[in-house]
């Protein structure tokens, strides 16, 4: 199985780690996201990270994959059964795909994707409210429901901590101060000293020279 992409991108490490914790072997091919590779495109027709691919089954977007994943091997389950745990676990990857990720972006995007890779000028504006005004937020919902069993549910982990933390690790190569939020804080740093994220965040610090 083949997930194109990079582990910089919140949704191929989230991906990557969910596969690591069912013990999967996934190959990992760095893709560009538009990169016109038509071995990638065949899997990302909107040339979006990641695309996927086992045999001759192709399909794109991390949410996609992840369902095919747990579908093809249930155990570990990483998707709760229980019917309102299973609704929370969905409405944690949204939140972190969409909210969190859609805040963080700008300022990843600002302060390390452009400059470093893509020859852009940082747009400080940007990236200042990003840090100063829409990430705070989300770091203060997360604050007040985190479980002291360092779990968002059942007490164990689920695609709902592989969900969220991703994106933190984003924050952390951007050095972004945590400390206003120790519970979020310490709950992201245990789930990404996981070995299935440890690996992906170490790899992506040395690529960026850290
Ligand atoms: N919902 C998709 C989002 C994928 C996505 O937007 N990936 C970004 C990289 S972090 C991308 O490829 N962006 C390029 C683009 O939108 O053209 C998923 O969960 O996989």
């Amino acid at each position: 199985m083949i997930v194109y992409g990079s582990s910089l991108s919140p949704y191929v490490r989230k991906t990557l780690a969910f596969g690591a914790e069912k013990g999967l072997v996934l190959e990992n091919k760095v893709s560009v996201p538009g990169s016109p590779d038509p071995e990638f495109l065949a899997c990302s027709p909107f040339r979006k990270i990641p695309g996927f691919r086992d045999g001759d089954f192709q399909i794109s977007d991390s949410s996609a994959i992840i369902t095919y994943l747990e579908a093809l091997h249930p155990e570990p389950n990483l998707i709760p059964p229980d019917p309102k745990n299973r609704a929370r676990a969905v409405w944690f990857e949204e939140f972190a795909d969409t909210i969190v990720v859609a805040a963080a972006g700008p300022l990843f995007f600002n302060r390390i994707v452009g400059p470093r890779f893509m020859g852009a000028t940082c747009d400080e504006a940007v990236a200042a409210k990003a840090e100063n005004e829409t990430i705070p937020p989300l770091l203060d919902y997360l604050e007040g429901l985190i479980p002291t069993s360092g779990f968002l549910l059942e007490d164990r982990l689920t695609l709902a901590d592989i969900a969220v933390a991703s994106p933190f690790a984003n924050l952390g190569h951007l050095n972004f101060d945590l400390s206003r939020w120790p519970r979020a804080k310490a709950y992201a740093a245990a789930i990404l000293a996981r070995p299935s994220f440890a690996a992906l965040v170490a790899k992506e610090a040395r690529l960026l020279g850290g």
